[in-house]
């Protein structure tokens, strides 16, 4: 058995040599998707949909790759079975020497993508180990050509349930701290006071690096432990800590506040948070984590029901200059639509990367007169594509707001 895979392997490498030098195949394409029909293939069966079934000895092989400039991103797409992992060593050139990238897939890894540059006409080897199923590879010269990829394959913006895959513990977790802040009484004599809110860092947190962020609000009962953050089980985390792990989105920051923009009892106080989100909030999450608070377009302010409003009424009312994108789940019945689409109206500068809406079709407290429903008539900056109104079956309630989380985090981390 061993002899034979070993001579297959020379027979093999002969042939991909022998394809090579013989210059007759032309340079083939590594930036549009290569699939093994396209590959010398050695030791592994081709499925019916064109897939590989892979297994440890598994080699393909495609000769004359011509990266041309230069290959920034290669992405590889295949999956491991229920139990186990995948790895794939890609060698270039030389298949003996040292890897040039080394994927592992588990079960709910679909793709990698592995940032490494080449350039000019190379062939590559793919070498297998562990059981699964490779489907194809394709380099790309930027993480804008991948993206812009990526967005016309995901054309579903939003999910109608959250797939349970993204509620449990996830391998790779990332880590909530409490931040200790001062802000001001902005409801009353502004006078300083000590606040807490919770933070979501997502694995392998590098503060080297800058992050996205979302500001994610309460409702009217809540206060910066509503969203669960701060609970060893958070959803929250758990939704994060997967979508990230699956490559779905990018890592980004998540920050849970007291939504109260002062010490008065009564609701009042939230109508003061925008004062307290420019002034105080915001540059204690900048002095402490690596965001750029001077960068609306990583900035996304999202919030349920009293939050929702606060989205819509001071996310976007007051703070277009500080934040892009916007998700108000089940937001407040509010007077607001018309101040908010006037500062739309006036301000074309800001764009509005995105403004999701989610709503319970069984929600008795938002009317038909709510923002979601009128701002888009009210001004012609929000159109299909950066406004999304998602009606689900529910009512006032978590199902509606964590489906809402999801769908807003998939759509502003989307990679
Ligand atoms: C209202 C009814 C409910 C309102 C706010 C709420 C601003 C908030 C509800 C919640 O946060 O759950 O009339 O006015």
């Amino acid at each position: 058995m061993k002899r034979f895979s070993v001579m297959l392997l020379v027979l093999f490498l002969c042939a991909g040599l022998a394809l090579a030098e013989s210059g007759e195949a032309p340079a083939a394409d590594p930036f549009a998707a290569v699939t093994p029909a396209m590959m010398a293939v050695a030791e592994a069966d081709v499925n019916e949909d064109g897939t590989l079934a892979v297994h440890t000895g598994s080699r393909l092989m495609a000769a004359g790759m011509d990266f041309g400039d230069g290959a920034a991103i290669l992405r590889l797409i295949a999956s491991a079975p229920a139990e186990g992992r995948l790895t794939i060593r890609v060698y270039v050139d030389d298949p003996e020497g040292a890897p040039f990238i080394t994927c592992v897939f588990s079960p709910i890894t679909k793709e990698s993508r592995m940032t490494k540059a080449i350039d000019g006409v190379h062939d590559l080897t793919f070498v297998f180990e562990g059981e699964g199923t490779f489907t194809s590879w394709q380099a790309f010269t930027s993480l804008e050509a991948l993206e812009t990829a990526l967005r016309a394959e995901h054309s579903a913006p939003f999910d109608d349930a959250i797939p349970t895959r993204y509620l449990v513990r996830c391998a790779q977790e990332g880590t909530v701290e409490a931040l200790d802040y001062t802000a001001h009484d902005y409801s009353n004599d502004g006078e300083a006071y000590e606040k807490r809110a919770f933070v979501y860092l997502p694995y392998g947190y590098d503060p080297g690096q800058t992050y996205d962020l979302l500001i994610l609000c309460h409702g009217i009962g809540g206060n910066e432990h509503e969203w669960g953050l701060s609970n060893d089980s958070s959803r929250v985390k758990a939704i994060m800590d997967n979508l990230i792990y699956t490559g779905e989105i990018k890592p980004f920051i998540v920050v849970t506040p007291n939504g109260r923009g002062g010490r008065t009892s009564d609701a009042s106080a939230f109508y003061d948070f925008g004062k307290e989100l420019r002034n105080d909030l915001l540059p204690a999450v900048a002095a402490k984590y690596a965001v750029d608070i001077t960068d609306r377009s990583r900035c996304a302010m999202a919030g349920l029901s009293m939050g929702g409003m606060q989205t819509i009424n001071i996310g976007i009312g007051e703070c277009l200059d500080l934040f892009s994108a916007y998700g108000a789940f089940s937001a407040a019945p509010n007077n607001g639509a018309y101040g908010t689409a006037a500062v739309l109206n006036t301000h074309p500068e800001y764009d509005i990367r995105m403004f999701y809406n989610i709503c319970g079709t069984e929600d008795s407290l938002v009317g038909a007169a709510s923002a979601m429903k009128v701002l888009p008539s009210l001004n012609d900056r929000l159109d299909d594509s950066n406004f999304v109104l998602q009606l689900v079956p529910g009512g006032h309630d978590f199902g509606v707001w964590y489906l809402g989380f999801y769908n807003f985090a998939r759509m502003i981390g989307a990679q």
